[in-house]
């Protein structure tokens, strides 16, 4: 934490640049789950930032889920996220999903904005031959770790400013009237390339679980085709079943 080393870095908020930079130490595994952080002093004198920056750039932390703060005993590094499950007969966002079991979610984004479409979106979504789509692509993080990548498509006139996308999709579409009702998931196991198991943090074939969904409004227009690769090792995915003649 050589004050050089981050001082120069990209910029922005102090705070926020202390952040990034224990955000990197608990992604490459320098500071494991449940490992307690330094006393906010020695954080102070190693990095040479004030103790209210550094108590800003814990308490952001704390907010997203990605550490815990135990009065008296000081802040760790938030615990592993156990396997999760998935139901596959409601029609939830990411975010409520992972909300539900107490855990924050927060996006690496890999693309944010306007692109052409690829052939498969252009079926999917039902788009005309020189449609542009709102397109975003990210990696989602529950309480820290890296839970599945996304790229999801969307009709530029249901989405016109991908960049106003935050955390959720859903919860943009919902404000605006356009929150899918009903969706069609396809889901295929596969072993992990290299690209996306560095994403993830696993080993490069590692099993994931790949997951197509296109989802529609009440009117049945199709307004989301989205292509997730989920942890093999993080999801049980889990669906009732009913007999019928
Ligand atoms: C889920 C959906 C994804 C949707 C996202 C919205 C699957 C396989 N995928 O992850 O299609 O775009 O939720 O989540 O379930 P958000 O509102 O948190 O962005």
């Amino acid at each position: 934490l050589a004050p050089e080393a981050w001082l120069r870095a990209d910029g922005g908020p102090r705070y926020l640049q202390l952040r990034r930079r224990l955000e990197r130490a608990i992604s490459e595994g320098l500071l494991e789950p449940e490992a307690p952080l330094p006393p906010e002093r020695e954080l102070a004198a190693l990095t040479g930032l004030s103790r209210v920056t550094v108590r800003k750039a814990m308490r952001s932390m704390a907010d997203d889920g990605l550490i815990v703060q135990r009065q008296g005993s000081g802040s760790f590094v938030a615990p592993r996220p156990r396997r999760v499950e998935q139901s596959l007969s409601r029609l939830t966002s990411f975010t409520e999903d992972m909300a539900r079991r107490g855990l924050r979610t927060t996006s690496e984004w890999l693309e944010r904005g306007r692109f052409l479409p690829a052939p498969q979106e252009v079926l999917a979504l039902a788009l005309g031959p020189n449609d542009m789509v709102a397109r975003i692509a990210r990696v989602r993080m529950a309480g820290g770790e890296p839970m599945a990548i996304e790229r999801a498509a969307l009709p530029l006139d249901v989405l016109p400013d991908p960049e106003a996308v935050q955390d959720s999709l859903y919860e943009l579409l919902e404000r605006h009237g356009k929150r899918p009702v009903r969706a069609i998931q396809k889901l295929a196991a596969i072993n992990l390339g290299e690209e996306d198991a560095a994403l993830l943090g696993v080993e490069p074939g590692a099993a994931g679980l790949s997951i197509e969904r296109t989802s529609y409004l009440a009117s049945g227009r199709p307004v989301e085709f989205t292509r997730s690769i989920y942890r093999g090792d993080k999801y049980d995915f889990v669906a009732e079943l009913r007999f019928s003649e």
